[in-house]
């Protein structure tokens, strides 16, 4: 048996897009389509049944792909296996992956913690008094927050909110903006701002970060979801004005897709 290969703490990511090859598709039978769509249907619910393992499936708007798979599991081994599995289920040449990602669920370097949020911000947003009971109870609700939000970032469930957003990003390494010649106080600050902009979409915008440094080829996957295509296109655009994205981000390619049950997938497909 192979050694796993699983991350001290998280899992690993794999964003999967492929075309469907409708020549090949049609060339064939009746019974030979329904047996491939059972065959992938089935290996869906084997990669959902294994432990800490989630699997999204969606249709991508527009010819960048036809089809997107976004798995999430501890082992690196079992990542490729599904990975393999999934590229072939349909049978040869039918889905051709045309671009992927990988990464890891990472805790963040800058989470806010209570003594940096603290007085200052709970006083300017809340108009709050220190030492209160309601300062002492929306520090609690910070917490709760902060710990919902750490558990989350190495061990995400996803919803099955509808619009689904990837795109990969690094942070800038050119003259004078190299965001890894700055001090740690001046990242953690800058990223305090990100944040703030980032909780105004709460309800809204269930966002994962992911690290690739290493991994693939930018440094960051970025993983949207929203029930509505306008809140995505919102945040990126709001986030282009706070200083760590408008100086220091690099974006790859945006792909957007629907998360949609895998019998809905076919259809949407023209499988
Ligand atoms: O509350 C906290 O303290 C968590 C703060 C937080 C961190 C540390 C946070 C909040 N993010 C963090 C880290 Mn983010 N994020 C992005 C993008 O398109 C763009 O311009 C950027 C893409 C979006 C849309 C987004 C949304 N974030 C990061 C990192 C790692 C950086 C590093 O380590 O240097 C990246 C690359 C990144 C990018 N961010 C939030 C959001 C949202 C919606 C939030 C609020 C989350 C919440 O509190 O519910």
């Amino acid at each position: 048996p192979v050694t796993p290969l699983v991350p001290k703490e998280g899992w690993h990511v794999m964003h999967l897009f492929y075309d469907v090859d409708h020549s090949a598709w049609s060339l064939l039978g009746e019974d030979e389509k329904r047996a491939a769509k059972t065959r992938l249907t089935e290996l869906v619910q084997e990669i959902r049944a294994t432990k800490d393992t989630h699997l999204l499936t969606y249709a991508i708007a527009t010819p960048k792909a036809d089809i997107g798979f976004m798995l999430l599991t501890p082992d690196l081994h079992v990542a490729t296996a599904y990975e393999k599995q999934l590229t072939l289920s349909l049978g040869p040449d039918i889905l051709t992956p045309v671009y992927s990602y990988l990464s890891q669920t990472e805790r963040s370097e800058y989470t806010t913690t209570r003594e940096q949020y603290g007085a200052e911000t709970l006083i300017a947003e809340k108009g709050l008094t220190e030492g209160s009971e309601e300062y002492g109870k929306a520090l609690a609700e910070f917490d709760d927050r902060m710990a919902h939000y750490l558990k989350h970032r190495l061990y995400p469930v996803l919803p099955d909110w509808p619009a689904i957003c990837f795109y990969p990003m690094s942070k800038r390494r050119t003259g004078a903006d190299n965001w890894y010649s700055l001090s740690f106080k001046e990242r953690a600050e800058l990223m305090s701002g990100h944040a703030r902009v980032g909780r105004t979409y709460s309800g809204r915008i269930l966002q994962l970060i992911t690290g690739s440094t290493g991994l693939d080829e930018y440094e960051w996957g970025v993983t949207l979801l929203a029930k509505d295509t306008m809140d995505i296109k919102a945040i990126v655009y709001e986030m282009r004005f706070d200083e760590v994205s408008a100086r220091y981000a690099e974006f790859g390619d945006f792909y957007i897709g629907m998360q949609l049950p895998l019998d809905e997938l076919f259809r949407r497909v023209c499988l």
